[in-house]
């Protein structure tokens, strides 16, 4: 089986390539392969930057939802302890930069790895959705604090809970991506933009990196925890199963307006 990471080099620019048709949504392969990439990058003093890029029609649709219809019933606290937590924290612990090259659609999980990278370019026409509430989840992958640090609080609260996609050139526009280009120069401007960074002063960089994320997100660990908590509890319920089930059926969900069922009970 072809694997679903391609782990490549140019020059000191670790190339990280999601290689899973057709949308790179996320198995547990695909994000354990990710980890161990992270971390070769972290140890291998001529690695100076990471570009994070996709094959195929998008960058990447997030959890592989056949894949979490397959382990239903298991514990998504320690689902998301074993593969999106670490994930987020190592992006933004490894001491060197890293830029992710986003087309196509950008969502869920794949939305807070791609805001865990230091830096985001974006081709036009780029597709983002927070993506959680789709299926009857809540935020995680550190997009509970990310999203609001980049494009406020209110928009983001927004768009967690409507599930409205949002384009490039609004990502743009409120700060979630630093450029966007077109698509057929995606690649090239992000591994340029990568060895440009990959030629500056590693450690000042490494440094600047730990000063923004003590500054901003100090507490990014327990953040993370916490939206594992929470997940568990959202993913327990029968809108969530629903949910699942509708976008692999390709039909709207029905979470039991007029039946009176829903609501959480709290947390
Ligand atoms: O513990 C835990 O793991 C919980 C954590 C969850 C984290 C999450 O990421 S939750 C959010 C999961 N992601 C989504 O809900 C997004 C679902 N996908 C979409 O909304 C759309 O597919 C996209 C906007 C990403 C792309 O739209 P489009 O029109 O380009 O493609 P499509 O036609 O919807 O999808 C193409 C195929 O990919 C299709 O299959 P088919 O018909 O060709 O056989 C579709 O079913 C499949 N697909 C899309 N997304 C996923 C998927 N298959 C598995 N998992 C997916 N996430």
């Amino acid at each position: 089986m072809e694997s679903p990471l391609h782990i490549t080099r140019d020059g000191a620019v670790m190339v990280l390539t999601l290689n899973h048709p057709p949308v790179n949504a996320f198995t547990h392969n695909l994000t354990m392969a990710l980890q161990k990439a992270l971390g070769q990058a972290g140890r291998d003093r001529t690695v100076r930057a990471v570009l994070l890029n996709a094959a195929h029609r998008a960058f990447s649709a997030g959890q592989d939802l056949t894949e979490l219809q397959a382990v239903e019933g298991e514990s998504l606290r320690a689902h998301l302890q074993q593969t999106y937590n670490p994930l987020i924290l190592q992006l933004r612990r490894l001491e060197k930069p890293v830029i992710a090259a986003l087309h196509g659609a950008v969502a869920g999980a794949a939305l807070g790895v791609a805001l865990a990278c230091d830096l985001r370019l974006a081709a036009e026409g780029t597709r983002f959705l927070v993506g959680f509430s789709g299926i009857g989840l809540a935020p995680d992958s550190g997009v509970s604090l990310l999203l609001p640090l980049m494009m406020g609080f209110g928009r983001a609260t927004e768009y967690a809970i409507t599930n409205r996609p949002f384009t490039a050139e609004e990502a743009l526009a409120w700060g979630v991506v630093n450029r966007v280009v077109p698509a057929d120069r995606l690649q090239e401007t992000a591994l340029a933009w990568a060895q440009e960074l990959a030629a500056g002063p590693l450690t000042a960089l490494g440094l600047t990196k730990r000063a923004l994320n003590r500054a901003l997100m100090p507490h990014l660990e327990a953040v993370v925890d916490y939206e594992a908590h929470i997940q568990d509890i959202a993913g327990k319920t029968a809108e969530h199963r629903e949910g699942v089930q509708a976008f692999l059926e390709k039909r709207p969900p029905n979470y039991g307006v007029g039946e009176g069922r829903g609501g959480s009970g709290g947390a």
